[in-house]
């Protein structure tokens, strides 16, 4: 069992889906603990791509592939989850703000939370700060995740926090931003919970903001 919880890491960091999918499978049927295939082999794999990201080891295409192979083992995963009632770590809502259509960085720091145990609102691009309430009101999540690429658009990530001001909701859920226009001087200035620079920290942060840690 022990080997097939080292292929399915080994797996996850060499994006062999295929291999991914196929251990993943084996240890269910082996009678392995879908919470325990999650925590001890695949989210402690993506930690560690992330890990390599940071220290300039890997670079987006191999995350890329990373986080398409735990996306498929997740896939065989998920229905174990559910009847063994694993809950997730939080829910984020995650969006390019209105005017932007950039959306490969986002899909990434998508990729690396529910690879961190998140569960996962993806409202796409273009997505106003109406739409982000909503997912707050209407959804209950406790993170939302802004991503914008161009200076253009940057202002409608102050756009949301002040109408989540307005609406009397701030306080209900954290705010993160990111993108390459984006820093942690605009992150304070507008108010944000966290700024991170890339999809491994925006997935530490996350885990930061909602559980702590
Ligand atoms: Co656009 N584009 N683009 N573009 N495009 C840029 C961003 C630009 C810098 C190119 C340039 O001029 N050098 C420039 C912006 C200039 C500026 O504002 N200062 C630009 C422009 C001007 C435009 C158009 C206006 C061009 C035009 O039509 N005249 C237009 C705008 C359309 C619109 O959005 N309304 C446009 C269109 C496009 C395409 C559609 C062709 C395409 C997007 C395809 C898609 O996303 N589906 C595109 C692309 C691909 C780029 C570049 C080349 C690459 C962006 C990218 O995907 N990077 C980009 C130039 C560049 O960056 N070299 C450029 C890879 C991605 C993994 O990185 O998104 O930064 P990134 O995400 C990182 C981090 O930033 C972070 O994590 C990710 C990975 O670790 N991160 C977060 C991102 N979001 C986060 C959220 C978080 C945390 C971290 O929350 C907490």
């Amino acid at each position: 069992m022990a080997n097939k919880l080292e292929a399915i890491r080994e797996g996850i960091m060499d994006g062999d889906m295929h291999l991914v999918q196929e251990m993943v499978q084996a240890a269910l049927d082996e009678g392995m603990s879908a919470s325990d295939l999650l925590n001890k082999g695949m989210i402690e794999a993506m930690g560690e791509v992330g890990r390599l990201f940071e220290e300039g080891e890997y670079f987006v295409p191999e995350m890329l592939i990373a986080a398409r192979a735990m996306k498929a083992g997740l896939a065989i995963l998920k229905p174990k989850l559910v009847d063994e009632d694993v809950q997730p770590v939080g829910k984020v809502s995650a969006g390019t703000v209105k005017g932007d259509l950039h959306d490969i960085g986002k899909n990434l720091v998508c990729m690396m939370l529910e690879g961190a145990g998140f569960e996962i609102v993806d409202l796409g691009t273009d997505v106003s700060p109406e739409q982000f309430m909503k997912s707050v009101t209407e959804q209950g999540v406790d993170v939302i995740c802004m991503s914008a690429l161009l200076t253009t658009t940057m202002p409608n990530m102050k756009n949301t926090v002040d109408a989540l001001v307005e609406a009397g909701i701030r306080d209900d859920v954290k705010v993160m931003i990111g993108g390459a226009p984006v820093t942690q001087a605009y992150a304070d200035e507008i108010g944000a919970d966290g700024y991170a620079p890339d999809a491994s920290r925006a997935a530490s942060l996350a885990r930061e903001l909602v559980v702590g840690a």
